[in-house]
């Protein structure tokens, strides 16, 4: 079984989550880092990205360490229509060959460059880009293991127990007026966010709430799906065995949540 997929000629990709979110649906986000897919595994990521009603790619990285974010972006796009929307890790990693970008602005820490100063250098080219801006409080939770991001951003993570910190974080990036929140055990975490920390911050905020991180089975998508998230972001898992999409897919079809 596949999920619908989105219909991106008709809506812009934030409206179309919206829409999907007051009507139960979840989403599936597959994360390729351009520094690491090898192009054969890239092939059939796309393939079974098509076939089973991929919602998008997510592009990015900690660290991308090549130049290859546009030949990825022109080769997925050559393939299939799935927006691609970029996950930069820094303002090096920004392009007009993708459709949408998250404007992270990393509110569980408390480096400045993350929070404001990176979107201070690259907001003139953003207004001139025709790429689709998505406002995004990114907050990392610990995962079990120290994670890239973690690393490169200079932050602690919001322990994973923690669940009144998050629920505090989210709100005030809700009330900031942020757009989408997203939680984060970062790229390779040993234990993705806890299911009772994605329930709270579900129930004290009403927008998007995305999850990522360390998910390596269809079991704990729908377990996070059933929490409360809105998004599932995959990228490990898939990048080492691109058939998981298939399992990630149907665990999504099958964990809609009731219309509110
Ligand atoms: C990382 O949340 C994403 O930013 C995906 O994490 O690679 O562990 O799936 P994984």
């Amino acid at each position: 079984m596949c999920i619908e997929p989105l219909m991106r000629h008709n809506l812009g990709i934030f409206e179309g989550l919206l829409t999907a979110q007051s009507n139960g649906k979840k989403h599936l986000a597959i994360l390729i880092d351009p520094g690491k897919l090898a192009p054969r595994r890239l092939e059939r990521t796309v393939e079974l990205a098509v076939e089973c009603g991929v919602h998008y790619f997510f592009i990015g990285g900690s660290l991308v360490v090549n130049d290859m974010l546009d030949s990825v972006l022109s080769g997925i796009r050559e393939r299939c229509s799935i927006p691609l929307v970029l996950f930069p890790g820094n303002s090096f990693q920004l392009s007009y060959r993708a459709d949408a970008l998250l404007f992270l602005s990393l509110i569980s820490g408390r480096n400045p460059e993350l929070l404001i100063g990176q979107h201070v250098i690259s907001a003139p080219f953003l207004k001139m880009s025709p790429l689709e801006i998505i406002s995004t409080g990114y907050m990392l939770i610990d995962g079990g293991v120290q994670t890239a991001v973690q690393y490169m951003s200079n932050t602690y993570p919001i322990p994973a127990n923690k669940s009144d910190i998050a629920v505090c974080t989210a709100l005030a990036g809700e009330l900031l007026g942020l757009k989408m929140i997203y939680l984060e055990a970062g790229s390779g975490a040993k234990n993705p966010v806890p299911t009772p920390m994605i329930e709270a911050v579900r129930a004290a905020i009403s927008v998007p709430l995305l999850v990522g991180g360390g998910i390596r089975t269809g079991e704990q998508a729908a377990a996070a799906c059933r929490a409360g998230a809105d998004v599932l972001v995959v990228g490990n898992a898939v990048e080492e065995n691109p058939e998981l999409i298939r399992e990630l897919a149907d665990a999504l079809a099958f964990s809609r949540t009731a219309k509110p």
